[in-house]
């Protein structure tokens, strides 16, 4: 157990350095959860990286309620959403107003959604035990492979996949990388590469990845731009899969994830997408995607940079908004966007 207030958070402009003052480290330094996972388990990710955004990650549901005056800060700054607010779920596409931006396939390259979800009443990747993880990636690879239709699909363990399938398959933006230090930091990466796995139809525009930062990613992918059928796809994939596995939920925060940015709804809709001429407009860029609530990342994940002037836009917040208004977040984000690069453009 951590005893003293950690020096690396001095300076850190993460969340968990904005929030976690010392006095509210001893307040919460000798607590921990049902499964024993601590103060010090929650903050390790931010305290070995400092330049994290947001630094801690929840063992288990109950770690929301132990740690709450820090993780209900947190939650507060990154999602708007208070303790009086309540999180409404709607999953239904035909409430999505989002005909393709990009008609003409000139700034689209591809469109992803993903939800993060977890098995009910056992704890979160932070904290599971093996046999728990084993049991997970048995029982919803054995679900996954019953699927039919264009939903029938195979399930690739990564302990039997060669280094260069798995290296294709990350290059192509379908697989989850290996060895992510802020993962690592918070023990999900415990036991790799055992009990992990992606599971994708034949087309790859299913996929579900087992065991990695939630203990079920589920994910819709295309190339262009339309996000109602990619949306339509997901939600129909998630009926299929909720028929048969049981997943954390609580009527304040909505589906519980390890990373509370993830909360909610849990989703990340986003789109590849060409603006180079916003590119080299940062400041802009940034103002923009503020204003309507969409993020900037780089096109091979969290934590990378843009290549050749393309760029991954996705929905901010996900929790206290539906999964439909995620979506259309994204999507009159995207929209915006076009139109200012299409101005520079002239
Ligand atoms: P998350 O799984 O939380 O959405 P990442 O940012 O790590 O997080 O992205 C996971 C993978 O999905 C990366 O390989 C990334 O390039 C890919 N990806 C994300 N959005 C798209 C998209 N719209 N089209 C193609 N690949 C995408
Ligand atoms: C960080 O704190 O930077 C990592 N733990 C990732 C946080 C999740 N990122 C996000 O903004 N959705």
């Amino acid at each position: 157990m951590t005893e003293k207030y950690p020096d690396s958070l001095k300076g850190s402009k993460s969340l968990l350095a904005k929030y976690l003052t010392p006095e509210m480290f001893e307040e919460l330094k000798d607590k921990k959860t049902s499964n024993g996972f601590t103060l010090s388990d929650a903050i390790n990710s931010g305290v070995q990286n400092p330049d994290s955004g947001i630094g801690v990650y929840a063992g288990d549901e109950e770690s929301y309620e132990v740690f709450a005056p820090l993780f209900d800060k947190i939650i507060e700054d990154y999602h708007g959403f208070t303790k009086n607010d309540k999180h409404i779920s709607n999953l239904n596409p035909n409430d999505l107003d989002a005909l393709n931006p990009d008609s003409n396939g000139e700034y689209i390259l591809s469109t992803r959604i993903r939800v993060g979800r977890n098995v009910a009443d056992i704890p979160l990747g932070t904290a599971i035990l093996k046999d728990q993880r084993q049991k997970i990636e048995k029982d919803v690879s054995k679900v996954l492979i019953s699927f039919s239709g264009s939903l029938a699909g195979k399930y690739y363990p990564l302990n039997n996949m060669s280094e260069a399938d798995s290296q294709s398959l990350i290059a192509e933006h379908f697989l989850f990388k290996a060895g992510d230090r802020f993962l690592e930091a918070a023990g999900l990466n415990k036991d790799w590469p055992n009990a992990r796995g992606i599971f994708h139809n034949d087309d790859k525009t299913f996929l579900v990845w087992i065991n990695e930062e939630d203990e079920l990613r589920i994910i819709s992918m295309q190339a262009g731009g339309d996000i109602k059928e990619v949306f339509t796809r997901l939600t129909t994939a998630i009926a299929e899969i909720q028929k048969s596995v049981k997943f954390a939920y609580d009527e304040h925060l909505g589906f519980i994830t390890s990373c509370p940015t993830n909360l909610g709804t849990a989703l990340r809709a986003s789109v590849h997408i060409k603006l180079p001429k916003l590119g080299e407009n940062m400041d802009e860029f940034k103002s923009i995607a503020d204003k309507h609530n969409v993020q900037i990342r780089g096109i091979h994940g969290e934590h990378s940079d843009s290549e050749g002037g393309v760029y991954d836009i996705s929905n901010k917040r996900r929790l206290g908004v539906s999964e439909v208004e995620c979506v259309q977040d994204m999507y009159d984000g995207v929209v915006a966007l076009i139109k200012r690069e299409k101005e520079l453009s002239l």
